[in-house]
Order: structure tokens, then C-alpha cells, then sequence
């Protein structure tokens, strides 16, 4: 089964590593590592499991032999974004390897990248509209009913536009 997607290590500026133990599956079977840096995967086998002893990777092609009861090391090359699978040789544990090009920052740090480049006001009217839905939404639920919910976003959606216009007016305004 997948888990949440577990980081490599970035230890250098061109070296990233992740520990991968190996028993009866890998864990983490879900890794996200960056693109264009050289992948360092130790892994480390605690089982006996003749299942165990190979892991095969989709790309690029290869395939390790894991020593028993040890660590093997395997080096991967940078590589562009992209997903890479490694299966144990008959195919039955699985783990993968997202590689991304940057680590995504968190969801309000996007939103506001997004909204500063945002150009007309009614498009930003509407982005910041869309950002109240939530709270609007936590109102609803907490105190309002949804009829009052669905009202107060309406509102919101005119305030929003009324208020961007006039400030696209205003800063459009000769000085
Ligand atoms: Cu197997």
C-alpha cells in the first residue's frame, strides 16, 4: 500500500539519500526526491524472504542484488522529473520514486504566488473569492445554516468584485 511520500535527504548540492528497509515490502514504498540530483537508496534488508533478495528498477533499468540481513547501496544518476517503479523480482512489493523539480511549498504560499500574477480585477475578484469559500464554508457549519452560507457567499463574490474594480480604477488613475 502506498503511504505519504517520504523526502530524500539532501546532503549535498548533488547528492540526496534515502533509507529504504526492506521486510516482506519496502519502507517507505512512497519517496519524492528532486530531479537532477544524483539518488542515493540504502537498503536495508531485515528479512529472509526469497522475494526480498532482488529489487528491479523501471528506470533506469537495472537490477540490484540486496544482501541478506544488510545494506546495499544503490546510486542512481540525476535524472529528469518523472516517476520511477522498483519491484522486488517477481513483481510483488512495490515502491516508487516521484522525482520532482522543486519541492512544492505549501498550499498558501501557491495561492499567493498565483494571486500575484493575477492581472485583472475581476480574475483577482474571483481568486479572492474563491479563498473565502472556505471560511464561509467553516461559518456555515459552525453557526449559520447553508441557505445563510450560500447568501454570505454571494455577498462576498459581489464585495470582492465591487472592491477590486474600484481599486483597478483607482490605481489606473492619473496622479
Ligand atoms: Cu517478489
Amino acid at each position: 500500500m502506498l503511504e505519504h511520500p517520504v523526502r530524500a535527504r539532501l546532503v549535498s548540492r548533488d547528492q540526496q539519500v534515502v533509507d529504504v528497509s526492506v521486510d516482506r515490502g519496502y519502507r517507505p514504498d512512497s519517496i519524492r526526491a528532486l530531479a537532477g540530483v544524483p539518488l542515493r537508496i540504502v537498503f536495508r534488508r531485515q528479512d529472509d524472504d526469497a522475494c526480498s533478495e532482488r529489487v528491479v528498477f523501471s528506470e533506469p533499468r537495472l537490477t540490484r542484488r540486496l544482501s541478506a540481513r544488510g545494506t546495499t547501496t544503490i546510486d542512481l544518476p540525476a535524472l529528469p522529473p518523472g516517476e520511477i517503479r522498483f519491484t522486488c523480482g517477481m513483481g510483488r512489493y512495490r515502491g516508487r520514486i516521484e522525482l520532482v523539480a522543486a519541492y512544492g511549498t505549501n498550499l498558501g504560499a501557491r495561492l499567493r504566488a498565483r494571486a500575484g500574477r493575477i492581472d485583472g480585477p475581476l480574475e483577482k475578484a474571483a481568486t479572492l473569492w474563491i479563498c473565502s469559500l472556505p471560511p464561509i464554508a467553516l461559518l456555515a457549519v459552525v453557526a449559520l445554516d447553508w441557505g445563510t452560507a450560500v447568501a454570505a457567499a454571494g455577498l462576498a463574490l459581489v464585495v470582492w468584485v465591487a472592491a477590486c474594480l474600484l481599486a483597478a480604477r483607482r490605481s489606473t488613475r492619473p496622479t
